[in-house]
């Protein structure tokens, strides 16, 4: 692996250096910005990520980036040659064009990185995929029952099955979504992968209903996992669902998520420095994706008075 592909793939060296900036003054430190985005389904027709250069609008501005999970499809693959093509792409795109990247892992490339989770802004803000979520990994997917069958087989070989710690629990995810194929991602004939697409996905109908109920479930869940694992966070930022929002939970906690790149649905970043926290839309536009609204901003800085109550 070369020193490009290492910085790429292994996420070591953007947290660290973050971090420290992070517990500076800020009256001291420039913003440094760390820019959120997930689920650009690189590779597949039903991304609008047609060419990576479509990204480079989103780079600027940025002083790191976090992939957070699903940036393209590494599983097993009926076209393991597109698969690997399409993973060098990124890495070469990424290492040409965009300042630091860390990849966390998603369902769809849970062997990206070795990283799961990221936590920033001294741990307000903690970001991970999302399909922690779910003890299936993908309700709405024909491969829903065979993933919860492997998660639940997986934990019941741990010592204490009850009370597996987020490390240990991502960790189950990951191998197992590492060997659930492909499907329809990798099909490269635009005819058929429309065909599977619809099998995979519209059949039987009420496979709509369980994507309803996971776009509902979600944002409770997220605010359980952190009050469960990490109080301290006040924002978990999320993707997986595809489905774009932010959630103000009654606890005062945020559960952003930061949609995807594939049809039909809308994209955000999640712009967070030691300043705030930024969500904006994107939107592809001249065959580009640029910034459009700011959805929400929050500050982030540590309250004076040590008033907050949150992780306590
Ligand atoms: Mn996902």
């Amino acid at each position: 692996m070369n020193p490009a592909q290492a910085r790429a793939t292994s996420g070591n060296g953007i947290d660290t250096p973050h971090v420290r900036l992070l517990l500076r003054s800020p009256f001291r430190v420039p913003a440094e910005v760390t820019r959120i985005l997930s689920d650009l389904h690189y590779g597949e027709h039903a991304s609008r990520v047609r060419h990576l250069d479509r990204l480079r609008p989103l780079l600027a501005g940025a002083d790191q980036l976090v992939f957070n999970g699903d940036t393209l499809d590494t599983r097993p693959s009926r076209n393991e040659p597109y698969s690997a093509a399409c993973r060098t792409e990124v890495q070469d795109f990424i290492r040409q064009h965009a300042p630091p990247a860390t990849f966390l892992t998603g369902n769809h490339d849970a062997d990206i990185s070795n990283r799961h989770h990221l936590e920033l802004a001294q741990g307000r803000v903690f970001v991970t995929h999302g399909d922690i979520l779910f003890d299936n990994l993908v309700p709405w997917s024909q491969d829903a029952v065979e993933a919860g069958r492997r998660i639940a087989v997986e934990r019941a070989r741990e010592p204490d099955p009850a009370h597996l710690n987020l490390e240990r629990l991502l960790e189950i995810h990951r191998r197992v979504a590492r060997g659930i194929p492909q499907r329809h991602q990798s099909e490269r004939n635009r005819v058929r992968f429309v065909a599977r697409y619809l099998a995979d996905t519209l059949w039987p109908p009420h496979r709509t209903l369980l994507v309803l109920a996971a776009w509902r479930a979600l944002p409770e869940r997220a605010a359980t996992l952190a009050r469960q694992h990490r109080p301290a966070a006040r924002f978990i930022v999320t993707g997986h669902t595809h489905r774009r929002g932010i959630w103000r939970k009654g606890d005062g906690r945020v559960v952003i998520n930061t949609g995807s790149y594939t049809l039909p649905l809308d994209p955000a970043a999640v712009d967070v420095s030691e300043r705030g926290l930024t969500v904006r839309e994107i939107v592809l536009r001249s065959g580009e994706f640029r910034f459009g609204r700011t959805l929400a901003t929050f500050p982030l800085a540590a309250p004076a008075n040590g008033a907050e109550t949150l992780g306590t």
